[in-house]
Order: C-alpha cells, then structure tokens, then sequence
C-alpha cells in the first residue's frame, strides 16, 4: 500500500475534476447555466421520488451525484495518448471500454479514462472520453503529410508536468504539495487557446477535410470541448433548456424514457461559434507574430442521465432494438424526423422488460446485492443466507437462487449504475456539434490493437469490471452476517 505521506489518487482526481470545472465555466459561461438548472431539477427529483431517494443512499450515489461529470478530449498522436494515459494514472483513471466511430463517419477511436472500483467511483466519478483522431482515414495524402508534420511540432505537455508524472511513477504516489503542483501542470494540456499554430489556409483545407481534424490539427492542444454534468430526468432538463432559450440538441441519444433507466441517455446544447486567431504565414518579423481574425466552432455543453449497466445479454438486446428503431425510421435520427423517432424509439423499447426484478432475474442488467433491514435484525434471514450460499462460487451462483432470496426478502437489489459510453451515442454527440456533412461511414477496420499499441497498455473490459462490482457486493452479504 503507498507511504502514508503519500496523497490517495482519487483525492487527486477529485481536485483536479473541480479545477477543470471552474477552469470550463469560466471558459464556456453556458456550462455553469446548465449546472444550475441540473442541480435545480436533482433536487427536484430527490424531494418528489422517494424512491430514487433510496436506491441512491443504498448505492452510495448520493453523494458523488452534484459533483459528477465527465469531459472529452480529442488527440493528434500515439505519443499524446501514451503520455495522456501515464497522467490520467496519477489521479487513478484507467482507460476502460473501446469505440471505433470510424463506421459512423467519424475518423477516430476512443476509450473512456476513469476510476475501476465502487469505492473510487463513488469518491470522485469523473471520467474523459477520449478519442486518437485517425489520419489514415484521411484520403488526401499531402494533406495526411502535412498534418502529421504540424502534429509532430506541438509538445500538450508541460516540462512540470511530465516531471511530475516520472515522480509519481518513481516513488509510487505524490505528496500533497507535489499533487497541488501537478494539478495546476496537468490543466494547461485542457486549457482553451485562442491563437491557432496554424494559417487560416491550411486550417480551411483541414476542415473541408473533416471539420474534426480542423480541431485537433489546428490547435495547440486539446481543449476540453464539452463537460457532462449528471441528472436525474434529462427530460426535465431538455424542457429547462429549451425554456431559457439554450439552444439544444434535438434528440436525446441512447434509450427512451422508462421507469427504470439503463445505460445512458445525453443530450447537448450546440456548439459555440468562437473567435480565433489564425497565424500569418509569411511574417517576416519573428519577434512580432501576426494573427488574423476567423472563428471556429468546437466547444459545447451536454447532459447525461445514466442508468442500469446491462449485461452482455441485456447490450445485445439494447443494440438490436435501437438498430430496429433506426431501421424503423429509415434515416439518421435529427431535428426534422425527432417526434417521429421518439415514437418509434419508445414503441420498439417495450419488448425491453422495465423492472428491476425482471431485469436482474432474466440476467439483463448488472446489481449489487445488500442485506435487507430485515436481514440485518433476524438470524433466520442470516442462516438463510449462509445455507444458500455458503458452498457456491460467488462467480457463479445461479441467478434462480439470488431470485429466491430476493423473494424471501433475505437480500435486496440496487442498480449498478452504468459508468460508460455508448457508440452510437457518442457519434451522435459528435455530429451533432460538427459544422459540415460528413461522409456517412468510413470504410477503415476497427482495430483495438492497434489503440492499444497507441496507448502502450491494455484496455480495461468494462463487463469484467461490473462483474467483478457484483460479485464483491455478494461476498460482502455473506462475510457481514455472523454464522
Ligand atoms: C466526444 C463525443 C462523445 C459522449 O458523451 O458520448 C461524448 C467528443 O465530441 O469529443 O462525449
Ligand atoms: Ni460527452
């Protein structure tokens, strides 16, 4: 276990995700609007629903709830992205799950850095979707070239920085001055510049390209370009929005509205149109750079409710019934065809039972398991328990017997609320807040590897992960009763 001395990563990410909060709203003033109104319709919610009420105390949510969020990043290199892991693991975030949006036409793959366990999760939730920008997609060779040759000059790391990744990764964990230092280092990689290293000509070319690779390529770094806080009823906040004239986005990705949400559902406001210094080619004085006036649009605010994670299984079935819905519909979801797809969206949704029972007894979505109060207060319930369980494998205890004790009241469920993204979703988000038409899919292969060679290590499987989340729930039932 690390030296005393040493300050707990999770505090670091905690410090750090508030930094970056104030850094955001002082940067985007919409952001800190909508974290109003999230907090306004939590608070909402929590007085009206008892029941969520509950289920949140019992989870251990309650309490991480007003300070959840999470950011995304978009990168130009393997080498930003192997640096990027080692500072995102100062502050205990691990890259966990793969997209490829490449068949959705956006040119890049992702994962999503963040905390692994209940524990770490629950002191500080926030996570980073970010994405490995893909010039091999690019058709235009000269183009490719000449990203990758603007690329190659810009360092997103500060020198502080990196010594202080080196430090941590050499003794094992950071002192609290040590952690202050490195948070304000770590920020400058996220902060908003508003002088591009690049011509407006070239910046036009990158754009006509793919408005995506105008954002990286044309940037010193990469600036956090929207921040998620978490509601409770992302209707509620959709209706706040369009209410105070924010200007949001017409579909609400992910599943319909249902009384017990699963995985994800987001929705954003548009993306700002923002002044930019664009650098004079030819200036002839060295000393004195020139800039001439553009804009770009790049950075907006989003909205998150999350829900259940679901299984293998219960994914399948989400993935095929939203394929159908799209299907369906016979068009890319957007403003003109939105009521339409709603419909369609919440008609194919009911062959997706909506209980937590049904879904934790068809093995659909992932909970923990917890005492009952009764349990707690009877030896009967406790014994009950122990004699079911006593010789199982808690990997593998069948879900018929947990159905049982559930039944007899000895244990209850709560949801494992889904900690990532959604692929589908996430192109959404992403074409959502792009200026120009996209070519609708890129013919690439998606290849893990091959962002796992980028990366310089692993990706974390989130199904394990939630597995694993599951079975401790259980092990802690058995060891907390005295038999
Ligand atoms: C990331 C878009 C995806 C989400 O929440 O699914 C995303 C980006 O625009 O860089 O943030
Ligand atoms: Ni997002």
């Amino acid at each position: 276990s690390p030296d005393k001395d040493f300050i707990c990563s999770d505090d670091i990410r905690h410090d750090f995700s508030m930094a970056m909060s104030a850094m955001y709203q002082n940067e985007v003033p919409l952001y800190g609007d909508l974290v109003d109104l999230v907090s306004d319709v939590n608070a909402e919610v929590l007085t009206t629903h008892p029941d969520i009420k509950s289920q949140l105390l019992h989870t251990g949510e309650i309490e991480r709830l007003s300070m959840e969020r999470h950011g995304a990043i978009r990168l130009g290199t393997a080498a930003e992205l192997s640096m990027l892991r080692r500072l995102f693991a100062v502050m205990g975030m691990h890259p966990v799950g793969y997209y490829d949006l490449a068949p959705a036409g956006v040119p890049v793959h992702s994962t999503a850095f963040r905390a692994l366990d209940s524990h770490s999760l629950h002191k500080s939730p926030f996570r980073v979707f970010t994405s490995l920008l893909r010039l091999d997609l690019i058709a235009d060779e000269t183009l490719q070239q000449e990203a990758t040759a603007t690329l190659a000059q810009r360092q997103i790391f500060t020198t502080g920085v990196i010594e202080l990744i080196e430090v941590f990764e050499a003794q094992g964990g950071l002192t609290t001055e040590q952690a202050d230092q490195f948070i304000q280092e770590a920020i400058e990689t996220f902060r908003w510049h508003d002088k591009t290293p690049v011509a407006k000509a070239l910046y036009q070319r990158l754009l006509n390209q793919h408005p995506l690779v105008a954002d990286v390529v044309g940037f010193k770094g990469p600036h956090i370009n929207h921040l998620t806080p978490r509601t409770l009823d992302i209707d509620a906040v959709q209706q706040g929005m369009q209410a105070r004239d924010i200007p949001s986005k017409a579909i609400i990705e992910g599943p319909p509205r249902r009384a017990c949400p699963i995985l994800l559902r987001q929705t954003s406001f548009k993306a700002l149109q923002e002044a930019v210094g664009f650098k004079v080619a030819n200036n002839s004085d060295a000393s004195h750079e020139e800039y001439e006036q553009g804009h770009h649009t790049a950075r907006f605010g989003e909205i998150e409710q999350r829900g259940v994670a679901l299984t293998q299984k219960g994914r399948a079935l989400y993935d095929e019934l939203l394929a159908a819905a799209r299907r369906q519909l016979g068009a890319t979801p957007n403003e003109d065809n939105a009521a339409q797809y709603n419909q369609i969206l919440t008609k194919v949704f009911t062959a997706f039972p909506d209980d937590y029972q049904t879904l934790h007894d068809e093995g659909l979505a992932y909970f923990y398991y917890q005492l009952t109060d009764s349990t707690l207060d009877s030896e009967d319930g406790q014994a009950l328990l122990a004699a079911t369980l006593t010789n199982d494998d808690l990997n593998k205890v069948t879900n018929a017997k947990l159905t049982a004790l559930i039944n007899d009241e000895v244990l209850r469920i709560e949801p494992i609320v889904y900690e990532d993204f959604l692929p589908v979703s996430a192109a959404g988000i992403f074409q959502s807040n792009l200026q120009e038409a996209q070519p609708s899919q890129y013919d690439g292969y998606s290849s893990q590897q091959e962002f796992e060679r980028d990366l310089g290590a692993a990706i974390y499987d989130e199904m394990a992960l939630y597995e694993a989340m599951q079975a401790q729930s259980l092990e802690q039932c058995l060891s907390s009763v005295n038999i």
